[in-house]
C-alpha cells in the first residue's frame, strides 16, 4: 500500500490518494470523520480549530460502503480558505498585486521549515514553505490512517494513541488493565491522558504557557494489540517494520525522537532485565512473560502489543519573540506573531495512532495479500493456526 497527500494549510483542500487497499473492505465517510473529530479536539489548540470542522469526501475507490480495489481518493476542505482565496489562489497575479500582497513572509521562525525551505526552493515569500510544512497536513494523514484502521479492525487489531507527558507533567497512573479501558478514559480527557490528576496539571501547564506567549511539547504513546508474529522482516534494512514505524513517527510535524517498549532505558539495564522470556501454551501459542521490547525483535512483530512513544517539541510559532533575521533587510528582528496553538500534543497522539496504523496495515497487506479482504482473512487465519502450533 502507498499514499500521497497534497494541499496547503490555507488552500482549498487537502487531498490523498491511497493505493493497494484490498477490495470489499467496509469503508464509510463516517468511519473517517470520527477520527478527524478526535484529532480536532485536544486542549491547547488555537482559534483555527474553531474555524474548521473537518469532514472527508470519498471521491474514488469506494462504492456503496465498500472498497473496490481501485485507488481511494479522499479530500478534506479547509473552511479557512474563504479568507485566503486571494493570497493562496492558483491563478497568476500581476506585479502590482504581488507588490501589495499581504502576508508575504520574509521573517523565518526559528524551529520551522521556513528558512531552510526558502533557500532550498528559492522562495523569497516563505509562505510557499510554511503553507505545506504546516501541521494542517496531518488532517489528511489521519483520514488515511482511518482507512488503515478499518482494515486492521477486520483482523481484530486494536490501536490506541494517548498522551503520557506534557510540558514536564508526567502521567503517573498507567495502571489500565485493557486497551479498551485506556481508550474509554483517554477519549474523555481533554489532553488524552489516562491519569486524571496529571491531566489537570497538564491543562494548567498549557494555560500558563499560553499566558506567557510560549508553547509546550510532550510525549505520546501508541499501543497496538492483536498482531501476528512476523510482520516486517529481518532480512533487509528497509523491511524492518520497527524502522518504518520510527520513520513514520518522526515524520509527524515537530517530532524529535522515538522509542519502543522500555526504549532508552535499555541502555541502563542488564540484558536479563531487557529481554522478554518466551513461553507457550495451547491456547495462545508463543508469547512473552513481559513486553519490555515493545513488540519487536529483529525488525518483526513478536505477537506482543507494539508499544511506541514519540516526543514532540513545543510548537515553534510563538507570541514570545525569538531572535531571527529578515531575509530582505538582513536586519535582526525579535518578534514574529502568527496565530498558532500553545500545545498540540493531544492531537498529535491521534496523528501518531494514524501513522502507526498505516504502517501496520501496509505490513498486513504485504504478508497476507491485498486483492480482496476475504482472501486476506483466510490467509491470516491459516498463518495464525500454523504459528500457534509451530
Ligand atoms: C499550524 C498553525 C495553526 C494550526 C495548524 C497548524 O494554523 P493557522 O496558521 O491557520 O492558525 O491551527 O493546525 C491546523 C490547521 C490543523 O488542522 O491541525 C502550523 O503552523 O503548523
Amino acid at each position: 500500500m502507498r499514499y500521497l497527500t497534497a494541499g496547503e494549510s490555507h488552500g482549498p483542500q487537502l487531498t490523498a490518494i491511497i493505493e493497494g487497499v484490498p477490495a470489499n473492505l467496509e469503508l464509510t465517510q463516517e468511519m473517517i470523520d470520527v477520527e478527524l473529530r478526535r484529532r480536532q479536539k485536544g486542549y491547547g489548540r488555537g482559534r483555527r480549530m474553531q474555524i474548521e470542522t473537518d469532514a472527508v469526501h470519498i471521491v474514488g475507490g469506494v462504492r456503496h460502503g465498500k472498497t473496490t480495489g481501485a485507488p481511494i481518493a479522499l479530500t478534506v476542505e479547509n473552511k479557512d480558505w474563504k479568507h485566503w482565496q486571494n493570497i493562496m489562489g492558483p491563478d497568476p497575479i500581476s506585479d502590482d498585486e504581488q507588490e501589495n500582497m499581504k502576508r508575504v513572509i520574509s521573517k523565518p521562525r526559528p524551529g520551522h521549515a521556513d528558512l531552510n525551505g526558502a533557500i532550498k526552493y528559492n522562495h523569497r515569500d516563505m509562505r510557499n514553505v510554511l503553507e505545506r510544512s504546516s501541521a494542517r497536513e496531518t488532517t489528511i494523514r489521519v483520514a488515511v490512517g482511518a482507512v488503515a484502521k478499518a482494515l486492521l479492525r477486520q483482523f481484530g487489531v486494536n490501536i490506541a494513541g494517548h498522551v503520557t507527558e506534557i510540558g514536564g507533567v508526567e502521567a503517573e497512573d498507567r495502571s489500565f488493565e485493557t486497551l479498551g479501558e485506556l481508550q474509554e478514559v483517554t477519549e474523555e480527557s481533554p489532553v488524552r491522558c489516562y491519569d486524571p490528576s496529571a491531566g489537570e496539571k497538564m491543562m494548567t501547564a498549557i494555560d500558563q504557557a499560553k499566558e506567557k506567549g510560549d508553547s509546550i511539547g510532550g510525549i505520546v504513546e501508541v499501543i497496538a494489540e492483536g498482531l501476528p508474529i512476523g510482520l516486517g522482516s529481518f532480512v533487509h534494512y528497509d523491511r524492518k517494520l520497527d524502522a518504518k514505524i520510527a520513520a513514520a513517527i518522526i515524520s509527524i510535524n515537530a517530532f524529535k525522537g522515538v522509542e519502543f517498549g522500555i526504549g532508552f532505558d535499555a541502555a541502563h539495564n542488564p540484558g536479563s532485565e531487557v529481554h522478554d522470556e518466551i513461553v507457550w501454551n495451547q491456547n495462545k501459542g508463543y508469547y512473552r512473560k513481559t513486553n519490555r521490547l515493545g513488540g519487536f525483535e529483529g525488525g518483526m512483530t513478536n505477537g506482543m502489543p507494539v508499544v511506541v512513544r514519540g516526543v514532540m517539541k513545543p510548537i515553534p510559532t510563538l507570541y514570545k519573540p525569538l531572535q531571527s533575521v529578515d531575509i530582505d533587510s538582513k536586519e535582526p528582528f525579535a518578534a514574529s506573531i502568527e496565530r498558532s496553538d500553545s500545545c498540540a500534543v493531544p492531537s498529535a497522539s491521534v496523528v501518531a495512532e494514524a501513522v502507526v496504523a498505516w504502517e501496520l496495515a501496509a505490513a498486513f497487506t504485504e504478508k497476507f495479500g491485498n486483492e480482496s479482504i476475504d482472501r486476506m482473512l483466510d490467509q491470516h487465519k491459516r498463518y495464525n493456526d500454523y504459528s500457534r502450533e509451530f
